[in-house]
């Protein structure tokens, strides 16, 4: 089964939601895969996950024909190219914050001439009939954050660099780094003006924008604005709150132990 391509469904759909992975198991992701998402993300930056466990969550994705996207924990070549090959079809890198960043990050996503990926395609070649390094080049995105204030400041530099396919806000760290409480659905104004002007640099340049969004209202209205790459939050944080419905419709307290509202 050869997945829906990334690319395939931004160039057809306005805007897209994705599922976000933070637990380490095949069966969660293969249950997410199957609701109503376009994509899923495994998280392998705050996401409780090791490389065996991304390998059976990307084949527990597989039986669904989602792209699956892996967010790496780091901007780092062998992270990004190891997520490749077992099947990602693209990676989200964090914290990217200026030019040489986002090359360095585009790279490790691109065979030669493009970039420096080695050649080892061992489990994605099974996937895409054909899978060379040119069609390889066509196929993958790299998608790189911009969540910092210094990122946002240097925007325009760092989308200068060639092959960058999207930029995917996020909005807890670029609170963080304004001084502003980490949240995913904010509500200050320097944080709603931060990310808007992400997206109308994004929007000047037409490359793919996306967010992730802490709440289905949220989803909406950043789908209205023209966010064509809406991330809903991680599994983790919906089966609390669907835990947590329970208890109250069944009556019982809610005792929040911890804070617990995740990250996304
Ligand atoms: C952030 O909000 O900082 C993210 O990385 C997305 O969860
Ligand atoms: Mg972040």
């Amino acid at each position: 089964l050869s997945p829906t391509t990334l690319r395939g469904l931004w160039d057809s759909r306005s805007t897209t939601l994705g599922g976000w992975l933070a637990l380490p198991d095949s069966f969660s992701a293969e249950i997410v895969s199957r609701t109503g998402f376009d994509w899923v993300l495994i998280d392998m930056q705050h996401g409780l996950i090791g490389y065996s466990d991304l390998l059976a969550m990307l084949q527990g994705i597989s039986t669904s024909g989602l792209p699956a996207l892996v967010r790496t924990q780091w901007n780092d070549e062998s992270e990004i190219m190891k997520a490749l090959d077992a099947g990602a079809q693209g990676v989200v890198v964090p914290m990217v914050n200026s030019p040489e960043d986002a090359r360095k990050a585009v790279r490790a996503c691109r065979y030669p001439p493009l970039g420096i990926r080695s050649w080892g395609p061992t489990r994605v070649a099974m996937h895409h009939a054909g899978y060379d390094p040119t069609s390889a080049n066509k196929l993958t995105v790299c998608v790189i954050m911009i969540e910092t204030v210094d990122a946002v400041r240097r925007i325009d530099d760092i989308l200068d660099v060639p092959g960058i396919d999207g930029v995917f806000i996020g909005p807890n760290d670029l609170g963080v780094s304004a001084g502003l409480p980490p949240t995913a659905d904010p509500t200050d104004g320097e944080h709603m003006h931060l990310i808007e002007s992400i997206l109308n640099t994004c929007q000047k340049r037409g490359t793919i924008a996306g967010i992730a969004c802490g709440s289905p209202d949220l989803a909406r209205k950043w789908s209205d604005r023209g966010f064509q790459m809406l991330a809903a939050p991680s599994e983790a944080s919906l089966l609390r709150e669907a835990a947590q419905n329970f208890c109250r419709q069944a009556g019982r307290d809610i005792h929040q132990r911890g804070r617990g509202d995740g990250y996304t």
